[in-house]
């Protein structure tokens, strides 16, 4: 018998149209007991026009012009939140009190202190909670952690991550407003490290065990901009660049850079692990291959590097491959909407009796933890324990 998943989502941008894709989607590709209604969607009164499209192109029962009265609503089970950084905290602190489910996109929280909170919130309520870094859910990625847990990296030494993009490098970008609040430090808490750093960080912590310590530098090459809810020129606060160096619990070493000022690099999301018996390498600009190299046998140890080894392309379609079978035949490729829906189809596996969901809050936290510990650093110029 399906059990019916009311869902109200606070926010109706890119992550708002992500996510009711999975809403939509997830039952038609996984066998869930439970069954998302997409009974609200929230956003601000200006944005009246905007929402009534969105809720009508996503077939939303209902709209609500401010969170308190969709938190409040009793035919809500689970609240997603989909907005700016800036509003992470009050949404989902009010939600766990309410007692809902709750989706949260990434980064969690503004800093660590807000992050404490709402880990502090869904932890007392108890409420099942999902963090939105849908990269674990590529099935590339996850094979890369499977290919680790299965001992074929062996001891690792190297982690090395880039994520990149070039979209802010005019300076007539302007800062703030529905597309580019992402520019402004006062509602995204930070730049490229808690939007694009983040998602670097949870995969590394995923594949490779926690961070230690990180030693930063961020760069704003672009000094001030002009902002679009004021129309004033005003100082810009973000880090248009961060650099790091991080040294894992397990004794390897990392690196890790993101920019919005690489030219041509649009979502270049990429990183490599190389370990004694192996390697990993995995771009998010050709996501369904992940790139293997075999140098020893997990079990003995043993080399079987031979004049026929190279690095393998392998083709993450087939149906043994994470998430695969619940989509086409092998060779057909899925692409960015569904990690969202497989980040979704595991989130209510997990509430139906299936493994325990990952990323929660409390995992977002430690990557929060990381983020903050680059920008201290970036700031004092030193090494910084997480
Ligand atoms: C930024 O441009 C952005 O949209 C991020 O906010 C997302 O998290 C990332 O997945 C794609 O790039």
């Amino acid at each position: 018998m399906a059990k019916e998943l009311r869902v109200g989502v606070v926010g109706c941008g890119f992550m708002g149209r992500a996510h009711s894709n999975a809403y939509l989607q997830a039952n038609h590709f996984f066998e869930r007991e439970h069954k998302p209604v997409l009974k609200a969607c929230c956003a601000r009164p200006e944005e009246k026009d905007k929402l009534e499209k969105f809720a009508k192109t996503w077939g939303y029962e209902s709209m609500e012009f401010d969170w308190q009265k969709l938190v409040a609503r009793p035919d809500i089970d689970l609240i997603d939140v989909c907005v700016p950084n800036v509003l992470h905290h009050d949404i989902v602190i009010a939600a766990a009190k309410a007692g809902k489910m709750i989706v949260c996109e990434k980064p969690l929280a503004m800093n660590v202190r807000e992050a404490e909170e709402m880990v502090a919130a869904v932890k007392k309520a108890g409420v099942a909670n999902m963090v939105s870094f849908n990269y674990r859910r590529v099935p590339a990625i996850s094979l890369a952690k499977q290919l680790i847990e299965e001992g074929r990296i062996g001891r690792p030494f190297h982690y090395r991550a880039l994520y990149n993009q070039d979209y802010t490098i005019s300076a007539d970008v302007p800062q703030g407003g529905m597309a580019l609040w992402r520019l402004d430090a006062r509602v995204a808490g930070s730049g490229v490290t808690g939007d694009l750093l983040a998602h670097s960080i949870d995969t590394a912590e995923w594949l490779n065990g926690p961070i230690q310590r990180v030693v930063a530098h961020t760069e704003t090459f672009v000094k001030q901009r002009k902002h679009a809810e004021t129309g004033k020129l005003e100082p810009v606060t973000i880090d248009d660049a961060c650099m790091f160096l991080a040294i894992f619990a397990n004794g390897s070493c990392g690196t890790f850079e993101s920019t919005r000022y690489a030219r041509g690099r649009k979502n270049y999301n990429t990183f490599e692990l190389n370990g004694e018996n192996g390697a990993v390498f995995f771009d998010l600009e050709d996501p369904q291959i992940l790139q293997f190299f075999r140098y020893a046998d997990p079990g003995t140890g043993k080399k079987i590097e031979d004049h026929l080894t190279g690095w393998q392309r392998i083709h993450v379609t087939n149906f043994e491959h994470p998430y695969m079978k619940n989509w086409w035949v092998p060779g057909c490729t899925i692409g960015y909407e569904h990690t969202f829906t497989n980040g979704l189809a595991d989130f209510l596996a997990s509430l139906e009796g299936g493994p325990e969901f990952h990323p929660t809050m409390c995992d977002a936290l430690r990557t929060q933890k990381v983020c903050d510990a680059v920008l201290e650093s970036a700031k004092c110029g030193e090494w910084v324990e997480v």
